[in-house]
């Protein structure tokens, strides 16, 4: 399509970089120990770095709870709230005028997992498939959090949830998976216990044009039953132990690795969050997910290298 401006608007608007605290500002009112708080200052303190700053586009999730009412909004810069079925759709729409208008910042799309694993699927698969030029965040706390905390396709298997009182049957979606299905430029996983991991993959994504998609392992005290002081290490223990691999596919084609496990039991993961019920567990099997999993990693970065 050749892109032609919208009469009346500006063109190159100079950017107004975001500062440190662009995104989340204090007197939100998210839980303590929120992944999804620590993940957006993260964020924002990334595009502080590269000088750029965003559109937010959210649906419905804790993290429009979060925006507030006007004029009280936590964040600092345009947020628009969508139903979780039109996001990606909505942020394609502001990206294409953006891009018309050749306006500088990104457009993110900041989704929770049932927004992006369930509801949203639909309109994030057909975003992919055109190459919208946006960044699409899941937070994935693993559970439909600010509705009581019902099961989501990205809740994992033995996860007790208000609609899997006695633990969930079904594995957790490998959306991941899906993503790289579409040949998207870049996929990456994202964890707040690897902040300098979590800073180069922003930087790397806001130097690439079209579909990014980033999954964010979010912890959630209230919906983990964990401590709020514990939902680094939870994440943390989730990367070492290859229950949550960091890695990165560009292109849906090419991987890469960014942190090895380094074989830590993951039952210590299941232990620290009363969402698990011991018995419900079935420890070997985690344990044999975990190497699995690492194992298709490993050669999927063997036989086709991401070269970066
Ligand atoms: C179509 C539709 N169904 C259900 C709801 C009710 N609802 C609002 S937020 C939410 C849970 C969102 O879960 P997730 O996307 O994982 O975000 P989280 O709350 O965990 O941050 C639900 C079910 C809705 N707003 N729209
Ligand atoms: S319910 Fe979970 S995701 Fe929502 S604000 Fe609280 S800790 Fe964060
Ligand atoms: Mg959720």
């Amino acid at each position: 399509m050749t892109a032609t401006a919208v009469p009346g608007r500006l063109q190159n608007r100079p950017t107004i970089p975001c500062s440190e605290e662009c995104l989340l500002r204090p007197g939100n009112t998210n839980c303590g120990g929120c992944g999804m708080s620590v993940g957006l200052t993260m964020l924002g303190r990334a595009l502080a770095d590269a000088g750029d700053t965003c559109t937010l586009v959210i649906p419905a999730c804790c993290g429009i709870v979060t925006a507030g009412a006007f004029p009280t909004t936590s964040y600092g810069v345009p947020t628009i709230a969508t139903t979780f079925a039109s996001s990606s759709a909505v942020a394609s729409g502001v990206a294409t005028i953006r891009d018309l208008n050749a306006e500088p910042g990104q457009v993110i799309c900041w989704a929770g997992d049932g927004g992006t694993y369930d509801i949203g699927l639909a309109t994030l698969s057909a975003a992919a498939e055109r190459n919208e030029n946006i960044i699409y965040i899941c937070y994935d706390n693993e559970i439909y959090g600010n509705t009581g905390g019902q099961r989501s396709s990205a809740t994992p298997a033995g996860a007790r949830t208000s609609t899997t009182p006695r633990g969930k049957i079904e594995d957790k979606k490998d959306i991941m998976s899906i993503m790289a299905a579409h040949r998207i430029p870049y996929a990456a996983t994202l964890s707040i216990a690897h902040p300098d991991d979590f800073a180069n993959k922003i930087s790397t994504a806001l130097s690439t044009t079209g579909m990014r998609f980033l999954l964010l392992h979010s912890p959630c005290p209230t919906g983990w039953k964990s401590d709020p002081g514990d939902s680094v290490e939870l994440v943390r223990l989730a990367v070492a132990s290859g229950l949550f691999p960091l890695y990165e596919v560009y292109d849906g084609a090419s991987y890469k690795i960014n942190v090895e496990p380094d074989g830590s039991d993951p039952a210590e993961y299941f232990h620290r969050q009363r969402r698990f019920e011991d018995e419900e567990i079935d420890l070997n099997a985690a344990r044999r997910a975990c190497s699995d999993r690492m194992q298709r990693l490993h050669a999927l970065a063997k036989q086709y290298p991401a070269d970066r």
